[in-house]
């Protein structure tokens, strides 16, 4: 028995809670895509605005929270940091739940300027949008520094970040789980930051009137979104390598090749951003060219390392499988099979025809929903199963996978064929040449719906150990 810690415990709550209802304002916008519910119209895009920014941000504090949990082994975190990252958290999700439905603020998660000052809302629900996303990003910032603090108590920059290995060296010995958060937490420390300044801007105009440069902020704009919600991937994948060899058990060291994959995203994934500028014609073309490679290069070297590791781990292994481990390994698939959607439309020749299609939301909500939030309910489970050890039932379990798998990828299925079909992404309702995506819609939203049943079977299970943990650790 391996008693849970009490933050984690909190940040499964508060997922727990999100995350079924954001899904179902998925199911919701689908739905209205459909053609049905014709009198909520007027709420789809608030709706996407809420469930956008509110998965982002479900996405990426959960995984932070896994990051945070499993570094607990070789670092301690501030308590005080710790009470701080959930309480800022809360008040953002607050304000930002004020801003959309009272002053129904539908900009879109990543409030592309100047959209969000050119809205049929009222200027104060703008005010409340952007203050919900300075307390998350400061909460975030705070976070991210604390636990590069910690880090550096226990190892020196060059050791997290593994360059000994370049070396030649093997000692000391650092867990991939390590050199992967560190990664990420330089990123999240560079993204915040430029979210910063895009934030400073846009209060600039909506409470002064002070114009900015409309390529800047969208620069600045998908600097942040873009290594945001890729480092938080990153995240989930640092604690399955922590986490999957438990259930293989054998080892997955850091070696020289991890090493020079994770350095090697950390140097270029920083540049990948472009890809989303590719119709903005007066961007230099260089960095349209540079956006490319950048996507490739970013990618490709860790998505084979971590792959080809964790198969090699799973071969040939005694391994236990649970719902944690059938999670983490079917989430690195998801990841995978994402990644390779995302690399179809980074790629020039192709974004030219899939831009802002569904094609966009398909590969996203492939990596994002198939990947990390199974590696993130995954590790959630491993936590409330070892503080619990209550008998698992494999029958049961293996229904809860078919039912995410078949509701998951069928709902996915139906946004890539819809992007293959040219429908734009962001419609609420489709004008007769589109008339082709309701169907698709339709099919969506009864897919999902499968996956939130899946959903809900697994809370039940999880929620059961939840309980118990939390009676045992508060
Ligand atoms: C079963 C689960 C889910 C369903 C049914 C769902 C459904 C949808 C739908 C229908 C849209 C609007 C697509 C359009 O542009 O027409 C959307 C947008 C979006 N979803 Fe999801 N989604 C799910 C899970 C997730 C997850 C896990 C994430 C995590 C990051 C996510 C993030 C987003 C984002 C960022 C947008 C774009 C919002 C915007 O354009 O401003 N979704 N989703
Ligand atoms: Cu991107």
């Amino acid at each position: 028995m391996r008693k849970a810690n009490t933050h984690t415990l909190y940040w499964i709550g508060i997922t727990l809670v999100l995350f079924p209802i954001l899904v179902v304002l998925g199911i919701y916008m689908r739905t209205v895509q459909f053609g049905q519910l014709p009198a909520t119209q007027s709420w789809f895009y608030p709706m996407m605005t809420l469930h956008g920014l509110g998965m982002v941000g479900v996405c990426y504090a959960a995984s932070m929270a896994c990051a945070v949990d499993a570094l607990r082994r070789y670092i301690e975190p501030s308590g005080a940091i710790s009470w701080l990252a959930l309480a800022g958290t809360v008040a953002g999700v607050v304000l930002l739940l004020v801003s959309v439905f009272l002053g129904k603020f539908a900009a879109g998660w990543y409030f592309l300027y100047p959209l969000p000052m050119r809205g049929n809302w009222p200027a104060w629900s703008t005010v409340m949008f952007l203050s919900a996303i300075t307390v998350l990003g400061a909460t975030w910032l705070i976070w991210s520094v604390d636990m590069l603090r910690a880090i550096a108590r226990r190892y020196s920059l060059s050791e997290a970040l593994g360059w000994h290995y370049l070396a030649g060296r093997t000692e000391p010995e650092v867990p991939p789980l390590v050199l992967i958060t560190t990664v990420s937490l330089i990123a999240c420390v560079a993204c915040l930051v430029a979210g910063v300044i895009a934030l400073a801007l846009s209060f600039a105009d909506v409470l002064g009137g002070v114009r900015s440069d409309a390529l800047l902020m969208k620069n600045l704009t998908f600097f942040f979104g873009h290594v945001l919600v890729n480092l938080s991937m990153y995240l989930g994948l640092a604690v399955t390598y922590e986490v999957l060899p438990e259930y293989a058990g054998r080892p997955w060291k850091a070696n020289k090749i991890v090493a020079l994959s994770w350095n090697t995203v950390l140097v270029v994934f920083l540049a990948a951003y472009f890809h989303h500028l590719y119709m903005d014609f007066v961007q230099p073309v260089v960095v349209q060219y540079i956006g490319q490679v950048a996507s490739y290069i970013s990618s490709i070297p860790a998505a084979v390392v971590t792959l080809f590791g964790a198969l090699m781990l799973v071969y040939r292994s005694k391994m236990r499988w649970n719902l944690a481990s059938i999670l983490l390994f079917v989430g690195l698939a998801g990841w995978a099979i994402g990644g390779g959607g995302a690399g179809i439309d980074s790629t020039i020749l192709v974004n030219m025809k899939f831009h802002n299609t569904l094609w966009v939301p398909a590969h996203f909500h492939t990596y994002m929903l198939m990947g990390l939030m199974l590696l993130v309910t995954g590790y959630f489970y491993h936590c409330c199963q070892a503080a619990t050890e209550l008998p698992e039932k494999p029958s049961f379990h293996n229904l809860v996978i078919l039912l995410l798998m078949v509701g998951g990828y069928g709902m996915l299925f139906m946004f890539y064929l819809s992007g293959a079909a040219s429908i734009p992404r962001r419609f609420a309702v489709y004008p007769a040449e589109l008339a082709h995506g309701a169907g698709y819609a339709g099919l969506g939203a009864l897919f999902a719906a499968l996956f939130l049943v899946g959903l809900i079977v697994f809370f039940v299970e999880i929620g059961k150990r939840w309980i118990r943990a939390f009676r045992v650790a508060v």
